[in-house]
């Protein structure tokens, strides 16, 4: 074998073991590059004859042509080896069937908002939805809760920057601040009435939404919903209120058996107050009293902080917690799981 069909035979093998372009490079630079084999042969030409010249250029250029068709022929091997991988590494089968968007649906805790919203709206009761930042005039002493009530302490209340005793400044414990908040809107409204002694259209409503408390546990949690509500006129008793709450609970728990116990407690925005507690006669609760809901009569001072005399205007109120409810409907015993957004508990409550 000649020395110009061994060059080219090394520049084959050596194109060869070349896996990548820049290795294919590096090696081309050794054949063909401004210092590579063949140009160090045509420079070796110069001493020679012109016959000698034309024969021995004809036959480097025969190489030459030679090493660039190896050379284009392992690019292109290199280019098809390395597409063949991106396929490989990206199959796509278009046989398959398409993955579908979820449908979705509403958390546990606002179908049972959605709920208690019905019943309450099919008795007369509006809906009030306000403020999650309050001031600590609406949330506390409207409500009649003193200045040094434990509830007001930085270890129970978020409190936020700012604030005087009107401008916002903790979120919100409860919903009644939104309630005060209806009842002055609606006092308001009929004040000419009320002075000329006229009867005023009854204050019915409810206040859902979200609520915060420094509480941490499997039954508490920082944030949390409730529903209360008010309904305040010239002539409505607690009797009122037990139909009412019973009728309520009733309809909500789909159980016309429930029994209802009215149990004496303490509020400070109620004179009388009761804790409402239901035992089911069925079902795996049944026989267990369970607490659902405070209430009482609304305070001669919190009537007043409405804008009414306590003289002429009565009423009730409740607060109650739509987490525990769907609890109990649902029989899920950690609250927590309401709040921990994992698909796999929430899609459950999906009809
Ligand atoms: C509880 C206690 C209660 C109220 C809330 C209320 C609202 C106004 C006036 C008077 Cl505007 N009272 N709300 C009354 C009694 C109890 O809730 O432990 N709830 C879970």
């Amino acid at each position: 074998m000649n020395e110009l069909d061994s060059l080219v035979e090394s520049a084959q093998q050596l194109f060869a073991q070349a896996h990548t372009p820049a290795d294919l490079e590096n090696a081309k630079a050794q054949f063909l590059g401004k210092s590579g084999k063949m140009t160090e042969l045509m420079k070796g030409m110069a001493q020679l004859s012109v016959e000698e010249k034309k024969s021995r250029g004809a036959a480097i250029n025969v190489a030459k042509q030679a090493i660039e068709a190896a050379l284009t022929a392992r690019r292109k091997a290199l280019a098809d080896a390395e597409l063949q991988a991106h396929l490989k590494a990206e199959v796509l089968d278009v046989t398959l069937p398409g993955r579908r968007r979820g449908s979705g649906g509403l958390h546990p805790v606002s179908i049972t908002m959605e709920r208690i919203e019905g019943i309450f709206g099919s008795m007369g009761f509006d809906v009030a939805e306000g403020p999650e930042i309050e001031s600590d005039w609406f949330n506390f002493t409207a409500l009649n809760t003193p200045e040094d009530h434990p509830a007001r302490s930085m270890h129970d209340t978020f409190y936020v920057e700012g604030g005087t005793q009107h401008a916002p400044n903790l979120l919100r414990t409860h919903t009644s601040p939104m309630q005060v908040r209806h009842a002055v809107q609606h006092v308001k409204r009929y004040r000419n009435l009320i002075d000329a002694g006229q009867t005023m259209p009854e204050i019915r409503v409810i206040a859902p939404g979200r609520t915060y408390r420094v509480d941490s546990d499997a039954t508490h949690s920082p944030m949390f919903h409730q529903c209360e509500g008010l309904w305040i006129g010239e002539n409505v008793s607690f009797k009122d209120l037990k139909v009412v709450f019973t009728d309520f609970c009733k309809t909500f728990f789909e159980q016309d058996d429930l029994v209802l116990r009215f149990r004496p407690s303490f509020f400070p925005f109620t004179e009388p107050s009761a804790e409402i507690d239901i035992q089911f006669q069925s079902g795996p609760l049944a026989g267990r009293w369970l607490e659902v809901s405070g209430a009482g009569q609304v305070h001669p001072n919190v009537v007043r902080n409405m804008g009414l005399d306590p003289e002429k205007y009565i009423g009730f109120a409740f607060g109650m917690g739509p987490d525990r409810l769907t609890m109990l409907r649902y029989g899920v015993n950690d609250l927590r799981l309401f709040f921990d957004g994992d698909i796999r508990f929430l899609s459950q409550f999906q009809s």
